[in-house]
């Protein structure tokens, strides 16, 4: 499989490149409000929230670093599976972004995946002020059984779901196209409101597409 690292290549007609500090931006301004280890640390579930979720290492950190047009509003690693809390950054209008725990990275105790998974599920479940959830996954890969659980559970509590095709600066066009046209076969048979955007960090594919649907759906009362 041939793979580059140089920005947009192969993506000619999807780039979109998100600027940083962009004032048409809805998700400008984000800064961190807390870090919860359980679903009662969270702020009072009222207003409006967009959770991003994601196998870790799929690129979640990145991704919210270039909606948000921030470098360092969350943190990446190369090191994944490390961040095991709902972190939550909040919009200059009180909106709120929330980073779900990573999951299923094999260095993790089973234990301890199964109780973030359940945290997940109740989180997912139970917040009221929640309006879709950023599904991030890497474009180089299949979806995993838990993406596949991730857009099922979305259609059973009919939640909207952005699904973000990460690192598609490591794909020529033909296999990011491949893979979009596969994933958009698992959302049609999930029966869930979802699409899929390619995406990239580094290259800014798909930023300002991301960025208007998720501002979208934070505006929806
Ligand atoms: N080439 C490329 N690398 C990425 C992209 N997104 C994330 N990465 C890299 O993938 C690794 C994991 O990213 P991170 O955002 O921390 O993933 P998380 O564990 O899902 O939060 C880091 O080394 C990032 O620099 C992308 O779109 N393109
Ligand atoms: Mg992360």
């Amino acid at each position: 499989m041939r793979q580059t690292r140089h920005p947009g290549h192969g993506l000619a007609g999807t780039q979109t490149q998100g600027s940083k500090n962009s004032p048409d931006n809805p998700l400008r301004g984000a800064a961190f409000v807390l870090a919860a280890h359980r679903l009662d640390q969270l702020p009072p579930d009222r207003g409006a929230e967009i959770a991003f979720a994601g196998r870790s290492n799929a690129g979640k950190s990145s991704a919210l670093n270039a909606l948000a047009g921030q470098s360092a509003l969350a943190r990446t690693s190369k090191t994944p599976g490390r961040t095991q809390q709902l972190v939550v950054f909040g919009l200059p209008d009180g909106r709120r972004l929330v980073d779900l725990p990573g999951y299923g990275y094999a260095k993790v105790p089973p234990a301890l995946r199964e109780h973030w998974k359940q945290v997940i599920d109740a989180y997912l479940r139970a917040r009221q002020s929640l309006r879709g959830l950023v599904l991030i996954a890497d474009i180089r890969h299949a979806p995993t059984p838990f993406d596949r659980q991730m857009l099922a559970y979305c259609a059973s509590i009919e939640l909207p779901c952005v699904l973000l095709l990460s690192k598609a600066d490591k794909l020529p066009r033909a296999q990011v196209l491949a893979r979009q046209r596969e994933v958009d076969g698992e959302i049609t048979k999930a029966g869930v409101r979802a699409q899929s955007i390619v995406f990239s960090s580094p290259a800014g594919t798909g930023v300002d597409a991301a960025r208007k649907v998720v501002g979208a759906l934070l505006g929806e009362a």
